[in-house]
């Protein structure tokens, strides 16, 4: 190790020539473990100047890179094992290579935005360069063994967005260890010893989801071993705008935990150009986190940017020359190498000779990535040049001049990209005439061409938003409630708690954890009695802190567990709205399908009353968590049916439990944890002939209000709960629908073009409904405000079934004046 070696090269004295022999030797270990981190330092340094100097000539698009912070890196890594975790940012490169988590040749194709996996396994060309991320799912959807690597949850580009999932990481260690029944589970933990490793920025730290996680995790108590890589700056703001006291450590002094503390964190600082000082606080700090589940914070300071915060432009226009000649001296491959040759580590020509192997390296590498990058879009560009070049058909004669330009451009490209081939295609096939149908002509080569490159660059830069294998929930049937003759009546809340008895019972991964989860059983009941029965840390009360209950969940899921994260209200989904869209939305997506995060949020929503209470945002989850699956159940058997079938799957979901249903009387299902209401099947409620309504939630039972009243004139309204707005009516019930009424109403009580204006583009453009209306759709919605308190508030800024009536009373009297003449 190199923190007692380090004394012992002051120290020779030995009493015996074996003794001898074997300090010997022990500093030839030694010495061989310094000088290759000394040279990975330098590879990695170099893999930044030239991925740099990449950007700039125009073969990558962006650069941000981990130089300056290379020696510290080195000597967190030596502590990161199999099974341990990182969950980190931007900068990490070093850390990457060290602990061999990514290659030299990875990180070039990372740059470049490779998206073939076997070449760019962190991200598949989704994200930036330096967004790293293990594969942890296997090609048909199973996971790797996580004891047996050593695994990255992948990288998102949010300043602090790392955290909450970091929590969740360090979290299913503790579990792990102390719930006998997870003891099986040995893919995911060997007696919860693994660590879960953070990074974060200074400036990050001002970001509240830094203060909220870590509060979290000093309460709970967890493995987590945060580093705060301290370069002064983010981007242009100096520290002393960013932290009180310009100090994080400093700052955090009341979260210490001191001797007799039963919560809190251990603080560790060192200089990160100072080797043997690094390594000596990694080994202390992480060996007290792995055995005593303590987290650890550890502050690096006086680290530096050599060449800069990112490719975007230069530190030199906010840096005083002052700081940037103390960054050349601070800069931690010059003090290593100080370091090496005031020990008599080695010697000045020795680490030349390294360094000019190391940049060798970095070389090979950068060219080897671009070749293997560019090599099958110059396949697929000769491809289309064939195509183009053929002469067995007249239908480009007459355009000759203009194709021949469009192709020209494209061979003379200095930066040869898909979208340069795929848009001369596109071009070119407008100069080629359009009355050949000659099969094989050149017209019928090119769109065939054109079709396929699509195809393949779906796969390559769209897919994998979902679970695109076996396990997909969408495979899953609907299965009915059963009921005894003498099916009793009760309030739904009972339901949802009975239905969460049979699920905790069957399944020891699952896991529920919120805001008056535990103890209360819930603020609506609906886990009650559920604590006492699975313990405390499967039904767990947690902070007010929404963004880490989802963050723990996120890491939980990425660690075998099924967790149930609860958000008291769906309003407060606003406070982790973050979390939810950068990083659960886009886990499976950002990764390119090699991590998945089953979490389900469970929340309630609809019809409350007041600002903060309404319930009715739908359009704004609709819009930013593409990637998590949104159920909108109309009562409490539907939802208890929605969480039996997503529990079959590994996808994400947020299910919105409709808020007034809980007391309202369903009758008991006998299948507990069974029956199973599929994703993306609307149901018919009611048929109709005259006009369709599309509703969900609580609305459901506004609209049959109104449809009652309106069957009673002789308008008959067919009623079609869509049951999930993510997936969407993927059997086309309401277009099916509409063919019969054309006339279609969507109603919801979100704002004016929200959910509604979704449905409809659903139905009227993607299903192709426009095409068999006979009166224009209209929409029910709420004002354009948010709703206002009580009774009152609630009528004159929600829908109502008066409105409802109304709406459609208006759509029959356009057609039948006489039948149903103005009510105004
Ligand atoms: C939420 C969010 N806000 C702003 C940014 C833009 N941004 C990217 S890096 C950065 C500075 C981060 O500084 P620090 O945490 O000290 O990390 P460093 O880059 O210095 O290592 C900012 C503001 C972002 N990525 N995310
Ligand atoms: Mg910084």
């Amino acid at each position: 190790m190199i923190t007692t070696n380090t004394k012992k090269t002051g120290n020779t004295k030995s009493t015996s020539a074996k003794q001898e022999n074997k300090e010997a030797l022990g500093f030839e270990d030694f010495k061989k473990e310094v000088l290759n981190d000394y040279k990975l330092a330098h590879l990695s340094r170099h893999m930044s100047v030239l991925a740099r100097r990449e950007v700039l000539n125009g073969k990558a698009k962006f650069g941000i890179f981990g130089d300056g912070k290379e020696v510290a890196q080195i000597a967190m890594a030596k502590q990161f094992l199999e099974g341990d975790w990182r969950s980190g940012y931007y900068r990490d490169q070093t850390f990457m290579l060290a602990a061999g988590m990514t290659t030299p040749k990875k990180f070039f194709a990372l740059l470049y935005g490779e998206t073939r996996t076997e070449l760019n396994p962190d991200n598949g060309g989704r994200s930036m360069n330096n967004h790293f991320g293990t594969r942890l799912v296997q090609k048909n959807g199973d996971w790797i063994d996580q004891t047996k690597s050593k695994n990255t949850s992948s990288d998102i580009s949010p300043t602090a967005g790392q955290m909450p999932r970091l929590t969740g990481l360090a979290l299913a260690s503790k579990l792990y260890r102390e719930q006998p029944e997870l003891k099986e589970l040995q893919k995911f933990s060997n007696k919860g010893n693994e660590v879960a490793f953070g990074t974060i920025g200074d400036a990050s730290t001002s970001e509240g989801l830094f203060f909220e996680t870590l509060n979290a995790a000093s309460v709970l108590q967890i493995p987590m071993a945060l580093s705060v890589w301290d370069d002064g700056y983010g981007i242009s703001v100096p520290v002393e705008l960013q932290t009180v006291k310009a100090n994080i450590s400093k700052a955090l002094k009341g979260f210490e935990k001191q001797r007799n503390d039963k919560t809190g964190i251990l603080i560790f600082e060192a200089n990160g150009w100072d080797y043997a000082e690094l390594c000596q606080m990694y080994e202390k700090g992480i060996s007290r986190c792995r055995k005593e589940h303590v987290p650890v914070l550890f502050h690096v300071r006086e680290l530096t940017q050599p060449t800069g915060h990112s490719t975007s432009g230069s530190h030199e226009r906010y840096k005083s020359e002052k700081r940037l000649k103390w960054e050349k001296d601070k800069d931690c491959l010059v003090q290593m190498r100080q370091w090496i040759v005031e020990k008599k580590i080695s010697d000045e020509s020795t680490l030349d000779q390294i360094e000019s192997e190391a940049r060798d390296e970095a070389t090979n590498a950068k060219k080897e990535a671009y070749k293997e990058y560019l090599k099958p879009i110059e396949e697929e560009r000769d491809e289309l040049n064939k195509i183009i070049r053929q002469k067995s058909c007249i239908c480009n004669q007459n355009s000759e001049d203009q194709i021949n330009s469009i192709v020209n451009n494209l061979n003379n490209t200095l930066t040869l990209n898909r979208k340069e081939i795929l848009s001369t295609a596109r071009k070119i096939l407008r100069h080629v005439c359009s009355s050949c149908n000659k099969q094989g002509g050149l017209k019928d080569q090119l769109r065939k061409w054109v079709a396929e490159y699509n195809e393949s660059g779906h796969e390559k830069y769209t897919a994998y938003l979902y679970d695109e294998s076996a396990k997909s929930p969408l495979r899953i049937e609907s299965i009915a409630p059963q009921y005894s003759e003498d099916a009793p009546l009760v309030p739904g809340r009972e339901i949802i708690r009975d239905n969460f008895d049979a699920l905790f019972g069957n399944d020891p991964r699952l896991i529920t954890l919120g805001e008056d989860t535990g103890k209360l059983g819930g603020v609506n009941q609906t886990l009650e009695g559920l604590q006492k029965k699975y313990g405390e840390w499967r039904v767990r009360d947690t902070g007010i802190h929404e963004a880490t209950i989802v963050g723990e969940g996120i890491g939980l899921a990425l660690r075998g567990l099924r967790p149930i994260a609860e958000i008291q209200y769906f309003d407060y989904l606003l406070y982790t709205l973050h979390t939810l869209s950068d990083d659960l939305a886009t886990t499976h997506y950002r990764t390119k399908g090699g991590q998945k995060a089953p979490v389900i949020v469970r929340t309630r929503g609809h019809r409350l009353e007041g600002i903060w209470h309404s319930g009715s945002p739908l359009s704004m989850v609709v819009n930013s968590i593409r990637g998590i699956y949104i159920c909108v159940p109309r009562d409490m058997t539907r939802a208890a049916g929605m969480y039996n079938t997503l529990l079959q799957g590994e996808d994400p979901a947020l299910v919105i439990e409709p808020l007034n249903g809980y007391r309202i009387r369903e009758k008991q299902p006998s299948n507990w944890g069974a029956f199973q209401t599929p994703l993306g099947i609307p149901e018919v409620i009611r048929e109709g002939t005259d006009v369709t309504i599309a509703t969900y939630g609580s609305c459901v039972r506004i609209a049959a209000e109104a449809i009652d009243q309106l069957s009673e004139i002789g308008i008959s309204v067919e009623l079609i709960d869509v049951q999930t707005l993510l997936p969407f009516d993927t059997e086309k019930i309401i277009l099916n629908s509409l063919k019969k009424t054309n006339r279609i109403v969507f109603f919801d009580e979100d704002v004016p073009g929200g959910a509604t204006a979704y449905m409809m583009q659903k139905v009227l453009e993607e299903q192709g409904g426009f095409y068999y209306l006979d009166h224009k759709p209209m929409t029910v919605t709420a004002e354009d405000h948010r709703p206002a308190y009580g009774t009152d508030g609630d009528y004159f800024s929600n829908p109502n079934a008066e409105d409802v009536y109304e709406t459609i009373y208006g759509m029959m009297g356009e057609a039948y004046p006489d039948k149903f003449p103005p009510i105004y």
